[in-house]
């Protein structure tokens, strides 16, 4: 099958992983806020898939192709699945303001990665490793500890807390494979494998989130029960 082929199949995952949000949109209204970010985590997949179908964003570095479409997608959409992932813990603003701001600094640093060659990739693969790290330590360690009582929003997040920490972990493991590592992957399977990380980091994150759509109208029901008193608390550590 051509490359391009596995673009459209991307391109049409994404597609259908956007109907769930809407779908939840349109059946629980008060849960726009929500809805929004993840009907742009695929929403916007969507659309870099598009372009990458159509050739649009293929730029070459030494002797390998890379599709820039991916990682302005990356840029984008992982922010959102953070941000979401902050919305059900609802840390102080700091600490959502420092995870975006390391999960940003690893995809520029692995964009700085792809578009240069010889030692100075792997120097920016070596920082985007260290920014993902910290960015570990916060989904795991920060997060977590500004998490509610609430039964269900604690479920939810983990569960999709969990999702992101394991499939996120690959992409690091499978860039070093790829071309623009040590080059055990070729760019066929290289391409393939990240259509089917994306697919899953994306669409089994937004459908577990909209499975969880109980957890989201106890955070929405709580906030209107009490409007005044959800002022951002400042962080305890
Ligand atoms: C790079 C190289 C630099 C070091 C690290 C990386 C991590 C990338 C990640 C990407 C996640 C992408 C997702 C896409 C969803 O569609 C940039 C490969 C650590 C974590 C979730």
């Amino acid at each position: 099958m051509a490359l391009t082929t596995w673009f459209w199949v991307g391109a049409v995952g994404m597609l259908a992983g956007t109907v769930l949000p809407i779908r939840d949109c349109i059946r629980y209204p008060s849960h726009r806020r929500y809805d929004l970010v993840l009907a742009g985590i695929t929403g916007l997949a969507a659309i870099a898939y598009t372009t990458m179908g159509l050739g649009i964003t293929a730029t070459t570095v030494g002797d390998r192709t890379v599709y820039l479409a991916r990682y302005i997608d990356w840029l984008v959409t992982t922010p959102l699945i953070v941000l979401y992932l902050a919305m059900l813990a609802r840390p102080g603003r700091r600490t959502s303001t420092w995870l975006l701001a390391a999960d940003v600094f690893v995809i520029a640093a692995g964009i700085a990665a792809a578009l240069t060659t010889g030692v100075q990739r792997w120097l920016f693969f070596a920082v985007g490793a260290a920014g993902y790290a910290a960015l570990l330590y916060g989904l795991l360690g920060t997060l977590p500890r500004a998490l509610g009582d609430d039964p269900r929003v604690r479920s939810l997040f983990v569960t999709l807390r969990n999702i992101t920490v394991v499939l996120w972990t690959l992409y690091p493991v499978v860039w070093l494979l790829s071309p623009a590592g040590i080059g055990i992957l070729q760019t066929e399977m290289y391409t393939i494998v990240v259509v089917y990380l994306d697919f899953i980091s994306k669409v089994a994150f937004v459908a577990f989130a909209v499975l969880g759509a109980d957890a989201i109208s106890r955070l929405v029901a709580a906030d209107a029960a009490a409007p005044a008193t959800t002022e951002p608390t400042p962080d305890g550590d």
